[in-house]
């Protein structure tokens, strides 16, 4: 593997020290937070939803790990959940509100594909690539099931991709929410094509997937072609994704041409503008293109973006924040916001060691053109307001959740789920743009 380092963006900002890094903040009222034995209702409800799966690396140990989660609040009186709602938010959007984090009963699981309990998930075949992604490569089947037949990962993929099970678990969940109906998903950050293949698995989805880095495109469109994807159902698109989502859509219709409505508008649209990019269609027949491929509606934005890299454990449970310690570059005329590999840099082995190497990437960040965590949750919002799907670190803590939210326009309840497999927590994905009150229902 190289050894450049990563691209260093001009800082125009103090330096950030891990001192300086604040705990998220409670919003509204020093009692902003509170928990479902309160009385009183609050604006946002976060629903958290615990999903288990398996396949065969699991062990009879892991059912019972942190099994507790598996039946918090199962014989809870329902807390009192507001009723979902959206105020597009503008630059005066009001964050403040207070926020309740509540677990809903066990739900009957979806059904699971018997492949999974079948397969070697573990081998000891032995790792052909770099000593930094062996921990991936015992997964690989993980990553992918059909791994065998020819996946194609680059460094920062092998240590992205969803994991095939979850990736179609949040494509199954996705498909419900729409009620089945034919839907458009945009998949911002779609790397090697992990959530989308699951996504266009579905014969309703239709997946237009981004992505900043063309060879990770090309390496999704032969993945796809592995899992017999039709062309007709992915399309790639090579484009910083927050120009398509500050830009492109509002209420998930294409708005690029029409007119702007001020000459200040249209000088931040021309500065944002990606150069052209060529199309082209790969041997296994998906179209990579640019603008031009983007339809003229979206029905739900899916978003698995880069975390900071593969250190993000290092700030503990409940540790990552999302305003503090997620940043996307902005496109300009200099930097598309194209991202080094992690794996390029030095990788220390002590916690400590990784912890200051987590926390420095904010040396590199350009506050005044990036979007951070939150406010990349906010372009979602504004430009469907339907359906918005983000996937999370599992130690994201909740209230940056909430409060990402809140910021965004959403009110009422927001639906959080955490994925186990064999037991132990992999990743989340947070649901926007419905009302989830339904969950705190018991199950049948
Ligand atoms: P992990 O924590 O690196 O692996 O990522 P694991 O196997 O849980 O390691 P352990 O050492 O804790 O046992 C878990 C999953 O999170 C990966 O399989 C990816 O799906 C996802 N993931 C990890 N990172 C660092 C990123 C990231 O930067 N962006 C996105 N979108 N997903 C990531
Ligand atoms: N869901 C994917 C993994 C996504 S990893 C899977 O399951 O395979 C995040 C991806 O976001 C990386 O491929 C990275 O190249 C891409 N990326 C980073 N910044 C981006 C940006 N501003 N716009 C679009 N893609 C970006």
């Amino acid at each position: 593997m190289s050894s450049s380092t990563p691209t260093k963006l001009p800082n125009k900002n103090k330096r950030r020290s891990e001192k300086g890094r604040r705990p998220p903040q409670r919003v509204g009222s020093p009692a902003g937070h509170r928990d479902e034995k309160c009385d009183s209702v609050a604006d946002l409800t976060i629903l958290v939803h615990r999903v288990d799966l398996y396949d065969s690396g699991h062990t009879e140990d892991d059912y019972h790990h942190d099994g507790a989660a598996c039946t918090a609040s199962g014989h809870h009186t329902p807390p009192k959940v507001l009723p979902y709602g959206y105020e597009p938010c503008t630059e005066t959007c009001d964050t403040a509100g207070t926020i309740a984090v509540t677990r809903v009963p066990t739900q009957p699981s979806l059904p699971t594909n018997p492949l999974w309990s079948q397969m070697p998930v573990a081998d000891s075949q032995p790792n052909p690539f770099s000593p930094d992604i062996d921990k991936y490569w015992k997964q690989r089947r993980r990553l992918f099931s059909r791994f065998d037949d020819g996946i194609q990962l680059d460094d920062q993929g092998w240590y992205s991709v969803t994991p095939e099970q979850i990736a179609d678990h949040v494509a199954t969940r996705l498909v419900q929410f729409t009620s089945g109906k034919p839907i458009i998903v945009l998949d911002a950050f779609g790397g090697c094509g992990g959530n989308s293949i699951a996504l266009a698995k579905h014969p309703n989805v239709k997946v237009i997937a981004i992505d900043i880095d063309r060879t990770k495109l090309r390496k999704a469109a032969h993945n796809a072609s592995l899992y017999h994807i039709p062309p007709s159902r992915l399309v790639l698109m090579e484009c910083n994704a927050l120009f398509v989502l500050e830009h492109c859509y509002r209420h998930g219709q294409f708005v690029l041409d029409q007119p702007v409505a001020t000459p200040e508008q249209a000088e931040v649209l021309m500065q944002a503008m990606p150069p052209p990019v060529a199309s082209e269609t790969t041997p296994a027949g998906y179209l990579i293109g640019g603008i031009d491929v983007l339809p003229p509606h979206i029905d739900v934005i899916f978003m698995d973006p880069p975390w900071g890299g593969v250190n993000y454990g290092v700030l503990g449970k409940n540790g990552y924040d999302l305003a503090r310690d997620m940043r996307l570059p902005r496109p300009n005329n200099h930097n598309n916001g194209l991202d080094e590999g992690f794996f390029d840099t030095f990788q220390p082995s002590s916690v400590q060691g990784k912890k200051a190497q987590f926390l420095s990437n904010a040396e590199y960040w350009d506050d005044e053109n990036s979007v951070h965590g939150a406010q990349l949750l906010a372009l979602a919002a504004r430009a469907t307001a339907q359906l918005v799907a983000y996937d999370l670190p599992r130690n994201t803590h909740r209230l940056s959740i909430g409060q990402a939210a809140l910021s965004a326009g959403y009110h009422g309840n927001i639906l959080v789920e955490e994925h186990y497999l064999n037991g132990r927590v992999k990743t989340m994905t947070a649901y926007f743009g419905k009302d989830w009150s339904y969950f705190l229902e018991p199950s049948p």
